[in-house]
């Protein structure tokens, strides 16, 4: 991937969170993966896990197969899902990117966990990510996310019931 690409990707994650509409449409022809609004679900003192949402475009289709973070000692891709009437959270090994196709994680949906986090995080902080996507032919790349923290209504928010 080429070095601007990487440079315009940051400068994308740094605008997250924005209000629909404002995504960086320059962007697409370049970067392989755009990732819009990029949130995480800010904390209160003594909870030790959250979300991070976010909105994923692959130009040539991809898979989310990792992400990485130094806010918390593990960070999982987790899937939540209506099993028999009940909300149930699972991790999975990753998220299929079809090409062009925007692919959401969202509360109630798929969501980046993070586990034992380092510290609180408060509204406004931001959290650093690196995305670890595939491409079809099983080559990686990495990708820099700046997300947000937002304090997300407590029923549309993961955490809450979470199995941790
Ligand atoms: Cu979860």
């Amino acid at each position: 991937m080429k070095k601007s690409a990487i440079k315009s990707l940051a400068a994308a994650a740094f605008a997250v969170c924005a209000l629909a509409g404002a995504s960086p449409a320059a962007l697409a022809q370049d970067a392989a993966l755009k990732v819009d609004d990029a949130c995480v679900r800010s904390t209160v003192p003594s909870q030790h896990a959250t979300g991070v949402f976010m909105r994923l475009t692959s130009a040539s289709g991809g898979r989310l197969v990792g992400v990485e973070s130094q806010a918390a000692k593990h960070v999982e891709i987790h899937e939540m899902a209506m099993q028999d009437n009940v909300m149930k959270m699972r991790q999975v090994p990753g998220i299929a990117l079809p090409a062009g196709q925007a692919v959401e994680l969202k509360p109630g949906g798929y969501h980046v966990m993070l586990i034992d986090l380092a510290g609180q995080i408060s509204p406004g902080e931001h959290v650093a990510l690196t995305l670890i996507v595939e491409d079809a032919d099983k080559r990686q790349q990495r990708v820099p996310v700046d997300a947000v923290a937002r304090p997300l209504n407590a029923a549309a928010a993961p955490a809450a019931g979470h199995g941790h």
